[in-house]
Protein backbone atom coordinates (compact mmCIF):
# COMPACT_ATOMS: atom_id res chain seq x y z
CA UNK A 1 0.00 0.00 0.00
CA UNK A 2 3.03 2.23 0.35
CA UNK A 3 4.89 3.39 -2.34
CA UNK A 4 8.36 2.07 -1.62
CA UNK A 5 10.34 4.84 -4.24
CA UNK A 6 12.60 6.80 -1.90
CA UNK A 7 14.33 10.15 -3.40
CA UNK A 8 14.23 9.03 -6.59
CA UNK A 9 10.97 11.44 -7.89
CA UNK A 10 10.11 11.77 -11.34
CA UNK A 11 12.05 15.21 -12.62
CA UNK A 12 8.47 16.49 -14.14
CA UNK A 13 6.13 15.40 -11.66
CA UNK A 14 4.08 16.99 -9.18
CA UNK A 15 3.63 16.00 -5.32
CA UNK A 16 -0.19 16.65 -4.60
CA UNK A 17 0.12 17.90 -0.58
CA UNK A 18 -3.54 19.23 1.38
CA UNK A 19 -4.82 19.84 -2.44
CA UNK A 20 -2.06 22.17 -3.16
CA UNK A 21 0.57 21.06 -6.26
CA UNK A 22 3.91 21.04 -5.94
CA UNK A 23 6.52 20.80 -8.51
CA UNK A 24 9.38 17.88 -8.20
CA UNK A 25 12.80 18.09 -9.37
CA UNK A 26 16.26 16.37 -8.45
CA UNK A 27 16.47 17.61 -4.90
CA UNK A 28 12.64 15.98 -4.28
CA UNK A 29 13.31 13.75 -1.60
CA UNK A 30 10.40 13.62 0.64
CA UNK A 31 8.50 10.52 1.23
CA UNK A 32 5.02 9.55 1.04
CA UNK A 33 5.02 8.04 4.98
CA UNK A 34 6.60 11.32 5.84
CA UNK A 35 3.79 13.26 4.30
CA UNK A 36 1.47 11.14 5.88
CA UNK A 37 2.55 13.75 9.41
CA UNK A 38 1.14 16.74 7.62
CA UNK A 39 -2.09 17.78 9.62
CA UNK A 40 -1.45 15.28 12.16
CA UNK A 41 -0.92 18.34 15.04
CA UNK A 42 -0.47 16.21 18.17
CA UNK A 43 0.89 19.41 19.70
CA UNK A 44 -2.65 20.63 19.85
CA UNK A 45 -4.83 17.16 20.38
CA UNK A 46 -6.34 17.22 23.25
CA UNK A 47 -4.96 15.51 26.16
CA UNK A 48 -1.95 14.99 24.45
CA UNK A 49 1.40 14.60 26.39
CA UNK A 50 2.74 16.96 23.90
CA UNK A 51 -0.24 19.53 24.21
CA UNK A 52 -0.18 19.43 28.31
CA UNK A 53 3.50 20.43 28.33
CA UNK A 54 3.07 22.76 25.07
CA UNK A 55 0.33 24.12 27.04
CA UNK A 56 2.32 24.09 30.14
CA UNK A 57 5.54 25.89 28.81
CA UNK A 58 2.56 28.66 27.05
CA UNK A 59 1.23 29.51 30.34
CA UNK A 60 4.18 30.08 32.31
CA UNK A 61 5.78 32.67 29.33
CA UNK A 62 1.36 34.02 29.82
CA UNK A 63 2.39 34.22 33.48
CA UNK A 64 6.47 35.89 33.34
CA UNK A 65 5.49 38.76 31.05
CA UNK A 66 1.76 40.67 30.86
CA UNK A 67 1.29 44.31 29.63
CA UNK A 68 0.27 47.31 31.91
CA UNK A 69 -3.29 46.06 31.50
CA UNK A 70 -2.58 42.56 32.84
CA UNK A 71 -2.87 40.86 29.54
CA UNK A 72 -0.15 38.56 28.18
CA UNK A 73 2.22 40.01 25.94
CA UNK A 74 3.08 36.76 24.30
CA UNK A 75 1.33 35.61 21.22
CA UNK A 76 1.08 32.22 20.21
CA UNK A 77 1.02 30.51 16.62
CA UNK A 78 0.75 26.51 16.77
CA UNK A 79 -0.92 25.98 13.18
CA UNK A 80 1.48 27.52 10.47
CA UNK A 81 2.22 25.63 7.82
CA UNK A 82 5.09 22.87 7.99
CA UNK A 83 5.74 23.75 4.21
CA UNK A 84 8.52 26.46 3.97
CA UNK A 85 10.82 28.04 1.77
CA UNK A 86 14.73 27.54 1.36
CA UNK A 87 14.59 31.52 2.64
CA UNK A 88 12.47 30.78 5.42
CA UNK A 89 14.57 28.21 7.02
CA UNK A 90 17.64 29.10 5.94
CA UNK A 91 18.78 32.26 4.30
CA UNK A 92 16.47 34.57 6.34
CA UNK A 93 18.55 32.96 9.55
CA UNK A 94 22.03 33.84 8.35
CA UNK A 95 22.59 30.35 7.45
CA UNK A 96 25.79 30.47 5.19
CA UNK A 97 25.05 29.01 1.58
CA UNK A 98 27.79 26.15 1.96
CA UNK A 99 26.23 24.99 5.75
CA UNK A 100 25.96 21.53 6.81
CA UNK A 101 22.50 21.63 7.89
CA UNK A 102 20.81 22.58 3.90
CA UNK A 103 22.32 19.06 2.68
CA UNK A 104 19.95 16.50 1.00
CA UNK A 105 20.84 14.08 3.27
CA UNK A 106 19.52 16.12 6.67
CA UNK A 107 16.48 17.85 5.49
CA UNK A 108 12.82 16.83 3.42
CA UNK A 109 13.14 18.50 0.33
CA UNK A 110 9.67 18.80 -2.14
CA UNK A 111 11.97 20.72 -4.69
CA UNK A 112 15.26 22.95 -4.52
CA UNK A 113 13.19 25.91 -3.21
CA UNK A 114 10.72 23.81 -0.38
CA UNK A 115 11.04 21.79 1.99
CA UNK A 116 9.39 20.62 5.39
CA UNK A 117 10.20 22.87 8.06
CA UNK A 118 13.72 21.86 10.03
CA UNK A 119 12.95 23.95 13.28
CA UNK A 120 10.36 26.04 13.70
CA UNK A 121 12.64 29.33 13.93
CA UNK A 122 11.94 28.86 10.25
CA UNK A 123 8.93 31.38 10.83
CA UNK A 124 10.90 33.79 12.83
CA UNK A 125 11.54 36.80 10.24
CA UNK A 126 8.42 36.74 8.87
CA UNK A 127 6.33 37.30 12.35
CA UNK A 128 8.49 40.09 12.99
CA UNK A 129 8.47 41.77 9.27
CA UNK A 130 4.58 41.24 10.65
CA UNK A 131 4.95 43.75 13.25
CA UNK A 132 5.33 40.91 15.91
CA UNK A 133 7.20 41.75 18.86
CA UNK A 134 6.81 38.78 21.75
CA UNK A 135 5.70 35.47 20.21
CA UNK A 136 5.52 31.77 20.44
CA UNK A 137 5.77 29.41 17.88
CA UNK A 138 4.76 25.62 18.39
CA UNK A 139 4.90 23.09 15.51
CA UNK A 140 6.03 19.97 14.52
CA UNK A 141 9.54 19.94 12.56
CA UNK A 142 11.15 17.40 10.24
CA UNK A 143 14.85 16.47 10.11
CA UNK A 144 16.48 13.12 8.13
CA UNK A 145 18.37 11.54 11.33
CA UNK A 146 19.39 8.51 12.57
CA UNK A 147 16.87 5.60 14.25
CA UNK A 148 16.76 4.62 18.03
CA UNK A 149 14.52 5.58 21.19
CA UNK A 150 15.33 9.26 20.99
CA UNK A 151 15.15 9.78 17.56
CA UNK A 152 12.28 10.19 14.88
CA UNK A 153 11.86 11.84 11.66
CA UNK A 154 8.92 14.01 12.68
CA UNK A 155 9.29 16.15 16.43
CA UNK A 156 8.07 18.93 17.55
CA UNK A 157 9.18 22.31 18.78
CA UNK A 158 8.34 25.27 20.36
CA UNK A 159 10.44 28.81 19.43
CA UNK A 160 10.48 32.31 21.18
CA UNK A 161 11.09 36.03 20.06
CA UNK A 162 11.14 38.71 22.69
CA UNK A 163 12.44 41.89 21.29
CA UNK A 164 12.68 45.32 23.23
CA UNK A 165 13.21 48.69 22.74
CA UNK A 166 15.28 51.21 24.12
CA UNK A 167 12.40 51.94 26.85
CA UNK A 168 11.77 48.66 27.59
CA UNK A 169 15.15 47.67 28.16
CA UNK A 170 16.49 50.36 30.49
CA UNK A 171 13.43 51.69 31.98
CA UNK A 172 14.31 54.89 34.04
CA UNK A 173 18.35 54.84 32.82
CA UNK A 174 17.24 56.24 29.54
CA UNK A 175 20.78 57.72 28.79
CA UNK A 176 21.92 54.20 28.10
CA UNK A 177 21.85 52.95 24.72
CA UNK A 178 21.12 49.60 22.94
CA UNK A 179 23.75 49.88 19.68
CA UNK A 180 27.18 51.29 19.65
CA UNK A 181 28.19 54.55 18.57
CA UNK A 182 26.18 55.80 15.69
CA UNK A 183 24.93 52.33 14.72
CA UNK A 184 21.49 53.35 15.50
CA UNK A 185 21.47 56.11 12.40
CA UNK A 186 22.74 54.09 10.20
CA UNK A 187 22.00 50.41 11.34
CA UNK A 188 18.74 50.76 8.68
CA UNK A 189 20.80 50.42 5.59
CA UNK A 190 24.46 49.61 6.38
CA UNK A 191 25.95 46.32 6.54
CA UNK A 192 26.84 44.77 9.61
CA UNK A 193 30.28 43.04 9.93
CA UNK A 194 30.40 39.70 10.36
CA UNK A 195 31.93 39.12 13.65
CA UNK A 196 31.71 35.08 13.03
CA UNK A 197 30.69 32.82 10.62
CA UNK A 198 30.52 29.29 11.10
CA UNK A 199 32.20 28.78 14.46
CA UNK A 200 32.06 29.67 18.31
CA UNK A 201 32.02 33.00 19.07
CA UNK A 202 30.96 34.53 22.52
CA UNK A 203 31.50 37.96 21.58
CA UNK A 204 28.61 40.45 21.33
CA UNK A 205 27.60 41.54 18.21
CA UNK A 206 29.60 44.51 17.36
CA UNK A 207 26.44 47.15 17.01
CA UNK A 208 25.20 46.06 20.33
CA UNK A 209 26.37 48.07 23.59
CA UNK A 210 27.90 45.27 26.41
CA UNK A 211 25.30 47.07 28.88
CA UNK A 212 22.41 46.03 25.99
CA UNK A 213 23.55 42.61 25.54
CA UNK A 214 24.44 42.06 29.14
CA UNK A 215 21.04 43.11 30.26
CA UNK A 216 18.94 41.26 27.98
CA UNK A 217 21.44 37.91 28.56
CA UNK A 218 20.10 38.12 32.40
CA UNK A 219 16.78 38.48 31.39
CA UNK A 220 16.29 35.55 28.79
CA UNK A 221 18.50 33.72 31.41
CA UNK A 222 16.41 34.32 33.93
CA UNK A 223 13.07 33.31 32.47
CA UNK A 224 14.46 30.39 30.98
CA UNK A 225 15.66 28.93 34.57
CA UNK A 226 12.36 29.97 35.90
CA UNK A 227 10.71 27.64 33.00
CA UNK A 228 12.67 24.87 33.75
CA UNK A 229 12.07 25.25 37.31
CA UNK A 230 8.33 25.45 36.32
CA UNK A 231 9.09 21.97 35.21
CA UNK A 232 11.52 19.87 36.71
CA UNK A 233 10.72 22.01 40.14
CA UNK A 234 12.81 24.25 42.02
CA UNK A 235 15.52 21.90 43.16
CA UNK A 236 16.67 21.52 39.70
CA UNK A 237 20.55 21.82 39.17
CA UNK A 238 21.54 23.05 35.48
CA UNK A 239 24.14 24.62 33.40
CA UNK A 240 25.09 27.31 30.60
CA UNK A 241 26.96 25.60 27.78
CA UNK A 242 28.11 28.20 25.18
CA UNK A 243 27.30 27.45 21.15
CA UNK A 244 27.05 28.44 17.92
CA UNK A 245 23.95 29.12 15.72
CA UNK A 246 24.07 31.26 12.88
CA UNK A 247 21.14 33.37 13.90
CA UNK A 248 22.11 34.12 17.20
CA UNK A 249 25.27 35.40 18.79
CA UNK A 250 26.46 34.70 21.74
CA UNK A 251 24.39 31.78 21.61
CA UNK A 252 23.85 28.90 24.83
CA UNK A 253 22.46 25.64 25.59
CA UNK A 254 20.58 25.07 28.96
CA UNK A 255 21.49 21.85 29.71
CA UNK A 256 19.43 20.17 33.41
CA UNK A 257 20.96 17.81 35.08
CA UNK A 258 18.53 14.70 35.30
CA UNK A 259 18.98 11.19 36.99
CA UNK A 260 22.26 11.72 36.49
CA UNK A 261 22.69 12.74 33.05
CA UNK A 262 23.18 16.19 31.61
CA UNK A 263 20.00 16.50 29.38
CA UNK A 264 19.94 19.14 26.87
CA UNK A 265 17.03 21.52 26.46
CA UNK A 266 17.06 24.03 24.35
CA UNK A 267 19.30 26.69 22.85
CA UNK A 268 18.73 30.25 22.86
CA UNK A 269 20.87 33.82 22.27
CA UNK A 270 20.72 37.05 21.60
CA UNK A 271 18.95 37.52 17.83
CA UNK A 272 21.69 38.77 15.02
CA UNK A 273 20.85 42.27 14.48
CA UNK A 274 20.88 42.02 10.38
CA UNK A 275 18.06 39.40 10.59
CA UNK A 276 15.91 42.24 12.57
CA UNK A 277 17.44 44.89 10.44
CA UNK A 278 15.89 42.99 7.11
CA UNK A 279 12.57 42.72 9.11
CA UNK A 280 12.28 46.05 9.75
CA UNK A 281 12.79 45.95 13.44
CA UNK A 282 16.11 48.14 13.18
CA UNK A 283 15.35 49.72 16.53
CA UNK A 284 15.33 46.44 18.57
CA UNK A 285 17.26 44.57 20.18
CA UNK A 286 16.10 41.01 20.89
CA UNK A 287 16.50 37.30 22.12
CA UNK A 288 14.89 33.89 20.74
CA UNK A 289 15.54 30.34 22.03
CA UNK A 290 14.08 26.53 20.54
CA UNK A 291 13.50 23.71 22.49
CA UNK A 292 12.33 20.43 21.35
CA UNK A 293 8.56 19.42 23.41
CA UNK A 294 9.68 14.98 22.88
CA UNK A 295 12.59 15.41 24.91
CA UNK A 296 11.12 17.17 27.44
CA UNK A 297 8.08 15.22 27.70
CA UNK A 298 9.64 11.79 27.49
CA UNK A 299 11.30 13.08 31.08
CA UNK A 300 8.47 14.69 32.62
CA UNK A 301 6.16 12.16 31.83
CA UNK A 302 8.65 8.96 31.63
CA UNK A 303 7.79 7.60 28.09
CA UNK A 304 10.77 5.46 27.75
CA UNK A 305 10.09 6.10 23.90
CA UNK A 306 9.67 8.34 21.30
CA UNK A 307 7.42 6.17 18.76
CA UNK A 308 4.84 6.59 21.84
CA UNK A 309 3.77 9.99 21.32
CA UNK A 310 2.26 8.66 17.67
CA UNK A 311 0.37 5.55 19.07
CA UNK A 312 -3.49 5.73 18.87
CA UNK A 313 -3.80 3.37 20.91
CA UNK A 314 -6.03 4.33 24.20
CA UNK A 315 -4.06 2.36 26.74
CA UNK A 316 -1.58 5.09 26.24
CA UNK A 317 -3.56 8.09 25.52
CA UNK A 318 -5.54 8.11 28.17
CA UNK A 319 -2.98 7.60 31.13
CA UNK A 320 -3.11 11.52 30.27
CA UNK A 321 -4.85 14.53 30.69
CA UNK A 322 -4.79 18.12 30.67
CA UNK A 323 -7.53 18.85 33.37
CA UNK A 324 -5.00 19.99 35.88
CA UNK A 325 -1.63 21.09 33.99
CA UNK A 326 0.11 21.52 36.98
CA UNK A 327 -0.04 17.74 37.54
CA UNK A 328 2.16 15.82 35.12
CA UNK A 329 1.25 12.15 35.49
CA UNK A 330 3.75 9.51 35.07
CA UNK A 331 3.76 7.08 32.12
CA UNK A 332 3.28 3.26 33.23
CA UNK A 333 4.13 0.75 30.56
CA UNK A 334 1.12 -1.48 29.31
CA UNK A 335 3.64 -4.29 28.63
CA UNK A 336 6.63 -4.97 26.62
CA UNK A 337 6.46 -6.84 23.35
CA UNK A 338 9.76 -8.73 22.69
CA UNK A 339 12.36 -7.39 20.32
CA UNK A 340 12.74 -9.49 17.02
CA UNK A 341 16.70 -8.94 15.33
CA UNK A 342 17.58 -9.16 11.71
CA UNK A 343 20.31 -8.39 10.17
CA UNK A 344 20.29 -7.34 6.56
CA UNK A 345 23.95 -7.61 4.67
CA UNK A 346 24.33 -6.39 0.75
CA UNK A 347 27.19 -5.82 -1.80
CA UNK A 348 26.91 -2.33 -3.39
CA UNK A 349 26.95 -1.91 -7.38
CA UNK A 350 30.92 -2.59 -8.23
CA UNK A 351 32.07 1.22 -7.99
CA UNK A 352 30.04 2.63 -5.12
CA UNK A 353 32.51 3.43 -2.37
CA UNK A 354 30.99 2.06 1.18
CA UNK A 355 31.99 5.78 3.07
CA UNK A 356 31.22 8.03 0.04
CA UNK A 357 29.20 6.38 -2.32
CA UNK A 358 26.00 5.38 -0.32
CA UNK A 359 23.97 7.68 2.29
CA UNK A 360 23.02 5.42 5.46
CA UNK A 361 19.92 7.95 5.63
CA UNK A 362 18.32 6.97 2.48
CA UNK A 363 18.50 3.11 3.87
CA UNK A 364 16.90 4.41 7.31
CA UNK A 365 14.26 6.39 4.71
CA UNK A 366 13.63 3.12 2.64
CA UNK A 367 13.39 0.66 5.91
CA UNK A 368 10.45 3.82 7.42
CA UNK A 369 8.87 4.31 3.99
CA UNK A 370 8.38 0.06 3.85
CA UNK A 371 8.24 -0.84 7.76
CA UNK A 372 6.87 1.57 9.27
CA UNK A 373 6.97 2.03 12.96
CA UNK A 374 7.84 -1.56 13.59
CA UNK A 375 11.21 -0.95 13.21
CA UNK A 376 12.45 0.35 16.72
CA UNK A 377 16.08 0.62 15.89
CA UNK A 378 19.13 0.40 12.88
CA UNK A 379 22.49 -0.25 13.49
CA UNK A 380 25.38 -0.31 10.69
CA UNK A 381 27.52 -3.29 12.20
CA UNK A 382 29.86 -4.28 8.96
CA UNK A 383 31.35 -2.72 6.00
CA UNK A 384 34.17 -4.08 4.31
CA UNK A 385 35.67 -4.51 0.54
CA UNK A 386 36.26 -7.23 -0.84
CA UNK A 387 40.22 -6.49 -2.80
CA UNK A 388 39.21 -9.18 -5.42
CA UNK A 389 36.35 -8.47 -6.69
CA UNK A 390 36.50 -4.41 -5.62
CA UNK A 391 32.80 -4.18 -4.20
CA UNK A 392 32.17 -3.20 -1.15
CA UNK A 393 29.69 -4.79 1.42
CA UNK A 394 27.38 -3.03 4.33
CA UNK A 395 25.75 -5.20 6.94
CA UNK A 396 22.69 -3.19 9.18
CA UNK A 397 21.56 -5.22 12.16
CA UNK A 398 17.47 -3.99 12.00
CA UNK A 399 15.48 -4.14 15.62
CA UNK A 400 12.08 -4.96 15.15
CA UNK A 401 9.10 -4.30 17.87
CA UNK A 402 5.81 -3.30 17.71
CA UNK A 403 4.34 -1.18 20.39
CA UNK A 404 1.31 -3.27 21.01
CA UNK A 405 1.62 -6.48 20.19
CA UNK A 406 3.62 -9.42 19.78
CA UNK A 407 5.26 -9.82 16.21
CA UNK A 408 5.63 -13.40 14.85
CA UNK A 409 8.92 -14.33 13.47
CA UNK A 410 6.80 -15.16 10.13
CA UNK A 411 5.48 -11.72 9.99
CA UNK A 412 8.97 -10.38 10.93
CA UNK A 413 10.63 -12.05 8.12
CA UNK A 414 8.15 -11.26 5.71
CA UNK A 415 9.06 -7.51 6.53
CA UNK A 416 12.46 -7.85 6.30
CA UNK A 417 12.17 -9.64 2.79
CA UNK A 418 10.16 -6.44 1.80
CA UNK A 419 12.93 -4.19 2.87
CA UNK A 420 15.54 -6.62 1.05
CA UNK A 421 13.52 -6.06 -2.00
CA UNK A 422 13.17 -2.35 -1.84
CA UNK A 423 16.63 -1.99 -1.25
CA UNK A 424 17.52 -4.14 -4.79
CA UNK A 425 14.77 -1.77 -6.79
CA UNK A 426 16.51 1.56 -5.18
CA UNK A 427 19.64 1.33 -5.00
CA UNK A 428 21.10 -1.71 -7.03
CA UNK A 429 22.54 -3.85 -4.50
CA UNK A 430 22.94 -7.23 -4.14
CA UNK A 431 22.10 -9.33 -0.90
CA UNK A 432 24.36 -11.20 0.15
C1 LIG B 1 17.43 24.48 16.75
O1 LIG B 1 16.65 23.81 16.11
C2 LIG B 1 17.35 25.96 16.83
N1 LIG B 1 16.40 26.42 15.85
C3 LIG B 1 16.95 26.39 18.25
C4 LIG B 1 17.08 27.87 18.49
C5 LIG B 1 16.01 28.71 18.27
C6 LIG B 1 18.27 28.40 18.95
C7 LIG B 1 16.13 30.10 18.47
C8 LIG B 1 18.42 29.77 19.17
C9 LIG B 1 17.35 30.61 18.91
P1 LIG B 1 18.62 22.36 17.75
O2 LIG B 1 18.82 21.64 16.46
O3 LIG B 1 19.69 22.20 18.76
O4 LIG B 1 18.44 23.93 17.52
O5 LIG B 1 17.27 21.88 18.38
C10 LIG B 1 16.64 22.58 19.44
C11 LIG B 1 16.08 21.62 20.46
O6 LIG B 1 15.27 20.65 19.80
C12 LIG B 1 17.15 20.80 21.18
O7 LIG B 1 17.63 21.49 22.28
C13 LIG B 1 16.39 19.56 21.56
O8 LIG B 1 15.62 19.79 22.73
C14 LIG B 1 15.43 19.39 20.42
N2 LIG B 1 15.91 18.41 19.43
C15 LIG B 1 16.87 18.58 18.49
N3 LIG B 1 17.04 17.47 17.76
C16 LIG B 1 16.15 16.56 18.25
C17 LIG B 1 15.80 15.21 17.91
N4 LIG B 1 16.39 14.56 16.90
N5 LIG B 1 14.85 14.59 18.62
C18 LIG B 1 14.22 15.23 19.62
N6 LIG B 1 14.49 16.51 19.99
C19 LIG B 1 15.43 17.16 19.32
MG1 LIG C 1 21.44 21.30 19.59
Amino acid sequence: CMATSVGAADPKGVLQINGQTYPTDDWTNVTPKILSYLGANKHVQRNHPLSILRQRIVNYFYAAYRNSRGNPLFSVYDQLSPIVTVEQNFDNLLFPTDHVSRARSDCYYINRHQLLRAHTTAHQADLIACGLDNFLVAGEVYRRDEIDSTHYPVFHQLDAVRLLTKETLFGRNQDLEIFENDWQLKSKTSAIPETSSKCLDQTKQVCHTLEAVKLMEHEMKDVLVGLARDLFGTQLEYRWVDTYFPFTQPSWELEVLFKGNWLEVLGCGIMRHEILQRSGAHNNIGYAFGLGLERLAMVLFDIPDIRLFWSNDSGFLNQFSEENLQKLSKYKPISVYPQCTNDLSFWLPLGVEVDTGFACNDFYDLVRTVAGDVVEQISLIDRFKNRKTGKSSLCFRIVYRHMERTLTQAEVNDIHKRIADACVENFRVEIR
